[in-house]
């Protein structure tokens, strides 16, 4: 039977990859390891824990001596695991070296230690830097990653490739743009925005709003990865994007829309430092070598999106009355 260790399984792309997989493949054991930090919810994996193939456990990915027991156990590897805000990494980059890099390094050595069948490494289209108004990221775009959090996905990727080179460990490295879906925490724009707005607080937009992002439904991510894991060429890194460029501002505007709130409620806040103005990912070669295509549109996905957050308000105010509040007084004061 074959089992699959998944890292960081109860964030938000790990829950949804979870649900996905646990349905497609039922014959498949999957162990999910999560450290539970501040964005880590087991609510996001509700009905999941009853599944006889199904196993949590609460753990760091830098635990040596619980990586090594864990992945003994396993034939693939996924690694979700990640502080995943850029925000948080300008203000306190160290434990992004120390969850992203070192944890890592830490999945590879046991990794290569039990013989894993695969490590697939789930990264960002951010390692690649920012774009001017045209061009898109391949996957031979050299890296020049801007935030702490981007440099220590880019670190993570590099140590991939070298594990890869030199050990010859089968591995994968997969770069998806932005995700927007069920379950993503608040701090990230497309729900921290439906969540204001639904009570009609004021939608924060760094600088401008014209910082454009490529936005993809988390489903058509966990697909991606599911094929590359399955598929992939051996030491090849796939981009994933669904050519959904959108500004930020653009994006805040259908959210209100769609929810019959007044433009007024946008507030241009202070810029974010060294903000990466445009990412567009060229996912041809997933598409042509894998036979990959996104099953959503943006005007679908975001429409089911805001539906989803309007019918799971409860989840959301359970996240919010935590220490989201300080988080979100330190960031955006009293906005
Ligand atoms: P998330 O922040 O929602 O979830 C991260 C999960 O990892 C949480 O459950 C957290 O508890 C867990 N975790 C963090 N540090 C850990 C550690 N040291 N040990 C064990 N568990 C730990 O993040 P997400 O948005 O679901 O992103 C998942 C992965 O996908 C990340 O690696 C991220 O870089 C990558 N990615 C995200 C996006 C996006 O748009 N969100 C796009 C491309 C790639
Ligand atoms: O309050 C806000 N106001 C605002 O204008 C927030 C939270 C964001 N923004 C802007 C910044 C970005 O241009 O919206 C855009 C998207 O911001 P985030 O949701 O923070 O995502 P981003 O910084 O683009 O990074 C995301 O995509 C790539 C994920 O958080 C990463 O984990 C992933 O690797």
């Amino acid at each position: 039977m074959t089992q699959i260790l998944i890292t960081g399984g109860a964030g938000f792309i790990g829950s949804n990859f979870i649900r996905y997989m646990i349905e497609k493949y039922p014959n498949y054991k999957f162990i999910n390891l999560d450290a539970l930090t501040y964005c880590g919810n087991l609510e996001n994996l509700e009905g999941i824990e009853k599944n006889p193939n199904y196993n949590f456990v609460k753990g760091n990915i830098t635990d040596k001596k619980l990586v090594d027991n864990l992945v003994s156990k396993v034939d693939y590897i996924v690694n979700f695991a990640a502080e995943s805000h850029v925000d948080r990494s300008i203000k306190d980059p160290e434990i992004f070296i120390k969850s992203n890099i070192l944890g890592t390094q830490n999945l590879l050595n046991a990794a290569k230690k039990h013989n894993i069948k695969k490590f697939l490494q789930v990264s960002t289209d951010e390692v690649y830097g920012s774009l001017g108004k045209t061009g898109y990221f391949t996957e031979e775009t050299p890296l020049q990653p801007n935030s702490p959090y981007s440099a220590t996905k880019a670190s993570a990727d590099l140590m991939v490739r070298a594990y890869h080179n030199t050990f010859n460990l089968p591995v994968n490295i997969t770069r998806c743009s932005n995700n927007y879906g069920p379950y993503q925490f608040p701090e990230k724009l497309i729900p921290l925005m439906i969540s204001n707005a639904l009570k009609d607080e004021p939608l924060p937009i760094y600088g401008d709003g014209k910082n454009i992002r490529d936005w993809l439904h988390v489903y058509d991510h966990c697909t991606a990865i599911d094929l590359v894991l399955h598929e992939g060429k051996l030491g090849e890194v796939y981009n994933i994007g669904g050519h959904n460029e959108k500004q930020n501002i653009e994006i805040v505007k259908l959210i209100l829309s769609t929810l019959n709130k007044d433009y007024s409620l946008i507030k241009f806040v202070n810029d974010r430092l060294g903000h990466d103005k445009r990412y567009a990912i060229d996912s041809n070669k997933i598409r042509t070598e894998l036979g990959w295509e996104p099953k959503y549109t943006f005007e679908t996905g975001i429409v089911e999106t805001i539906n989803w957050y309007l019918e799971n308000q409860k989840w959301m105010n359970k996240i919010k009355s935590g220490e989201y509040q300080e988080y979100y007084k330190k960031m955006y004061g009293n906005t």
